[in-house]
């Protein structure tokens, strides 16, 4: 065949014949640096559908569904237990993956307490759940404001005097109920029913201050339409990043203790293109990769190899990155069962709704 009717007979050909198939990842919004995609494009031929979404109880509802239409999905720690067991997520071929030893060896120990096989998950950031609050309108209504202990929120008489400038809490039912929990001296991941009740009432008893149990914080922290927050650390200093003038967002781990949760990729069962999603999990696994996600998203990377590549005011940044003094104060939130997770989700929707 002459070298011209090669090129015509192979331009006859239906393009999918050529290229990859599609990677689809879902992961949270505001968490990836979405130039990394066209490069991972460029350097593999492998096309990459990338969606986010705001809410960690609708994925996990879609997973357990078992039809995402997902390769590769980033959820949160407290997730993983549920999907593991329901076998929704399936197993990594650690061999296939490339860079898992840069990965830290204290974070690895703690990311076991959800996933003890070391197979379902490889981790992708983590952060922790505290006090978001824009110190101008906080101090100004109270200068000595407790902005690093959670009476601020929980004390109502406190807490009310924050309702007319916006308190938001994040949607994330578990960790608030792992937040009560310890704020009221018991264990943050008791399945005491007597104690779940007293977590209850206590957020019972602030929401008439609260003005949203819900997921809108990032934005309404740098607007000014919240000057007080339970919010997840990188979201507040990407608030505080993003704040309108005169609006100051700041972060603190309140003194009483936090949740520290680890997002993870998981490999969902119905996934397809799976050699794929492990390369991309390696491609996030350079350590110069998973900074410039860091570097976005203001949270913490699992990556000892990455520190070099962080931005300093990321890295030097105790709520991004917290110091050993802070690190002790924080625990980790378990996957609660099926049922148990279940009642408390109404419980927490009656929250939602104000009821
Ligand atoms: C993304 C925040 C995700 C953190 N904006 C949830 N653990």
């Amino acid at each position: 065949m002459k070298p011209t009717s090669l090129a015509l007979a192979i331009s006859a050909l239906p393009m999918a014949a050529f290229a990859e198939p599609t990677l689809n990842v879902l992961n949270w919004s505001e968490y990836l640096d979405r130039s990394i995609l066209p490069e991972y494009t460029e350097e593999t031929g492998t096309e990459i559908r990338y969606d986010v979404y705001e809410d960690g109880e609708t994925t996990e509802v879609m997973l357990m569904a078992g039809s995402s239409g997902y390769d590769l999905v980033v959820i949160s720690s407290e997730y993983i237990q549920r999907l593991a067991s329901a076998d929704v997520v399936g197993n990594f071929d650690l061999a296939a993956l490339t860079g898992l030893e840069n990965l830290d060896e204290d974070i690895m120990q703690q990311v076991a307490l959800h996933d003890p096989s070391g197979t379902r998950t490889v981790p992708y950031l983590w952060g922790t759940t505290g006090i978001g609050y824009d110190a101008a309108k906080v101090f100004a209504r109270m200068p000595d404001a407790p902005v690093d202990s959670w009476r601020i929120i929980f004390e109502p008489d406190l807490v009310a005097q924050f309702a007319d400038c916006g308190v938001g809490i994040v949607d994330a039912p578990e960790e608030l109920l792992a937040i009560a929990l310890n704020y009221l001296g018991h264990d943050p991941n008791s399945t005491d029913a007597a104690e779940i009740d007293a977590a209850a009432a206590l957020l019972r008893g602030i929401s008439p201050y609260v003005k949203t149990f819900g997921i809108e914080q990032l934005e309404d922290l740098a607007s000014g339409d919240l000057c007080l927050a339970v919010g997840w650390s990188g979201d507040v200093l990407f608030a505080a990043d993003n704040a309108s003038d005169g609006v100051d967002p700041r972060y603190s781990v309140p003194s009483e203790g936090a949740p520290i949760w680890f997002d993870l990729f998981v490999i969902p069962a119905d996934a397809e293109n799976i050699a794929a999603a492990h390369d991309f999990v390696s491609f996030n696994l350079r350590p110069e990769i998973i900074a410039r996600n860091t570097n976005f998203a203001w949270y913490a990377n699992p990556n000892s190899a990455a520190d070099e590549f962080v931005d300093q005011d990321v890295l030097d940044n105790p709520a991004a990155y917290p110091p050993a003094e802070a690190r002790a104060r924080l625990f980790s939130v378990r996957s609660r069962g099926a049922a148990e997770k279940h009642d408390w989700l109404s419980t927490w929707r009656m929250l939602q709704l104000g009821l």
